[in-house]
């Protein structure tokens, strides 16, 4: 059975996602962007109030790395606590009346559900190649953004494999088609990884600054001072190439780069101590502290529509 404060199997997260879409029908509506290279569906949830005119929004996705459990986690509390605070809390309430909020749960089906039933540590898709007997790519070298050139690995057996060209991976496809596709609505994005207590943003593929970078800083480090203030979790702020290390091919870069102005990657807990092997018991705090930090960035978004 399903349960935010412990770490769901892809079925228990598919048909969490499948209950939640049928029981809150005013506020919330699942689509599929596609399958997965096994042919899992790639669902994703779309929060926010009915309206008959065309809404901006954000998009978010977790569980790109099929090994990093809590950013599903913080995905599926991300979808209760907005249903649950809507009409209550007031920034919920509207930002999810002028704005709609994507989000899908795990993006690295396959990946995911081969964390739970064979190998824990996994982080690539699943897909094959001709040539090679190693399995899968790094979705996240996969992006068309410097694609390949720098913290990626041509290898096949590399854990940072860039796959054999940029969108090779059918998840990374889907995803991209989704957000070219929504391009003109979708005003942030926001990709949920572990473990560093980052908060990071472009670029990741160059050294050179974005062209909105004090901004992004700024956004940035205000919402990561709305995460500390809770339990008192530091997290650092800053351009993915200097805070954690040069790699092309990352979801953030190319969001940006395709003109979605607030793009950020959430490294979540810890900072090594249990690393991907989270403990259960920090799925709740976590949880807690992360939503202040994306809700602080949802109010900016909004605010500067
Ligand atoms: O290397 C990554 O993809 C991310 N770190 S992780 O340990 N979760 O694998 C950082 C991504 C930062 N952004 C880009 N490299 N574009
Ligand atoms: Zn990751
Ligand atoms: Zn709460």
């Amino acid at each position: 059975t399903h349960s935010y404060t412990k770490y769901n199997s892809f079925d228990k997260v598919q048909s969490w996602i499948n209950s939640m879409a049928s029981s809150n029908s005013d506020l919330i509506s699942k689509q599929t962007i596609g399958n997965s290279y096994e042919g899992r569906p790639m669902t994703l949830l779309k929060l926010g109030k009915k309206s008959s005119s065309v809404k901006p929004a954000i998009f978010m996705d977790c569980g790109i790395h099929a090994r990093e459990w809590i950013s599903p986690a913080f995905c599926q509390w991300f979808v209760k606590e907005a249903l649950s605070t809507y009409g209550s809390d007031s920034q919920m309430t509207s930002l999810l009346n002028e704005m709609d909020v994507y989000v899908l749960p795990v993006l690295n089906v396959d990946g995911y559900d081969y964390t739970h039933k064979s190998n824990r540590m996994w982080r690539k898709t699943r897909s094959r190649r001709s040539g090679s007997s190693c399995i899968g790519a790094d979705p996240n070298r996969n992006f068309n953004a410097g694609w390949c050139t720098v913290g990626a690995s041509s290898n096949p057996c590399s854990d940072t494999y860039c796959g054999s060209r940029a969108e090779s991976e059918i998840e990374a496809k889907n995803v991209a088609d989704f957000i070219r596709r929504n391009k003109s609505i979708i005003k942030a994005y926001i990709t949920v990884h572990s473990y560093s207590q980052l908060l990071l943003f472009p670029y990741s593929y160059t050294f050179e600054l974005a062209a909105t970078h004090n901004e992004l800083m700024k956004v940035a480090e205000g919402a990561s001072a709305a995460l500390r203030s809770l339990y008192g979790t530091r997290y650092t702020s800053g351009p993915g190439a200097t805070t954690i290390y040069p790699a092309a091919g990352g979801s953030d870069d190319w969001a940006y780069d395709l003109g979605v102005k607030y793009s950020y990657t959430f490294e979540l807990r810890d900072t090594g101590r249990y690393g991907f092997l989270l403990p259960e018991s920090q799925i709740k705090p976590t949880c807690e502290e992360t939503m202040l930090a994306v809700k602080y960035i949802a109010a900016y978004v909004q605010k500067n529509l």
